[in-house]
């Protein structure tokens, strides 16, 4: 069983060096893309210099920022292409604990796609402001409430897919980037009936590098929770 941890990267020199040589280290059958959108602090140089003397590093480069959503999809499909059974999602700045990948690929044995989440056990986010901490809570419950979908944290970016679920989105017809793509590839599994499961994870803010949060982020998931549900009640969600 074959699989592949998506990272995309903008600006991430300081943490990536030591985010693979973690996951490569403690899982040793697991492999990861790198999805780099030409960063200007050079993380594509140090992904490239580990990968001389590690296979399971792989990289792919875009040629300027281009946002997550389309980062992701573009990872999907490499990983398609290159015959993964699990496909997961993480962030590069350690919000994500390298140490929970092994929980994440346990829970996809019996699950089609695995959200590691910060709201299935209370609220377990670490050294965010308070403001930011009340938006992602609210906006979890507004996503249900528009859309009954029942996923506690429909905006978290720690996952695994079993790769029948990526086969049976069409990638290319993903429009969201941020907190909305992660919505939208939740919504699409589950309109189409896959076991969707959660599993509690520690979200702990980036300590090095910047943000690429904005404000346009979060309206774009507002309104596409409203876009997704009429398009799934007209029947044309394809
Ligand atoms: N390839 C690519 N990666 C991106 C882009 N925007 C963000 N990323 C990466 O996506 C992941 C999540 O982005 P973050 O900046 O951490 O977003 P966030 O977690 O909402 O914001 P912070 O709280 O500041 O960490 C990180 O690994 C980023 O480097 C982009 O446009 N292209
Ligand atoms: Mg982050």
């Amino acid at each position: 069983m074959k699989a592949l941890v998506i990272i995309p990267t903008y600006n991430e020199v300081e943490n990536i060096s030591r985010l693979l040589g973690i996951l490569l280290a403690d899982n040793p059958a697991l492999e990861v893309l790198v999805l780099d959108d030409n960063s200007p602090d050079g993380t594509a140089q140090a992904v490239k210099s580990m990968m001389e003397s590690e296979a399971r590093i792989h990289l792919i480069e875009r040629p300027r920022k281009m946002g997550l959503g389309s980062a992701y999809v573009t990872g999907f499909k490499y990983a398609l292409a290159n015959g993964f059974d699990y496909i997961m999602e993480m962030d590069a700045d350690f919000s994500h604990n390298p140490a929970d990948v092994p929980r994440l690929l346990a829970a996809a044995q019996t699950s089609d796609l695995v959200i590691g989440s910060r709201y299935s056990n209370g609220v377990n986010i670490v050294n965010w402001p308070f403001k930011r901490l009340l938006i992602s809570y609210f906006a979890s419950k507004y996503v249900r409430i528009i859309t009954s979908m029942p996923v506690k944290d429909p905006t978290g970016g720690f996952k695994c897919f079993n790769r029948k679920v990526l086969e049976s989105i069409n990638l290319d017809r993903i429009l969201s980037d941020g907190y909305a793509f992660q919505i939208e590839m939740n919504f699409r599994a589950w309109a189409q009936g896959f076991r969707i499961k959660e599993i509690p994870i520690i979200f702990t803010e980036r300590i090095n590098g910047v943000s690429k949060m904005s404000k346009h982020i979060v309206w774009e998931a507002a309104w596409m929770v409203w876009h997704l549900q009429f398009r799934k009640l007209l029947g044309s969600l394809h």
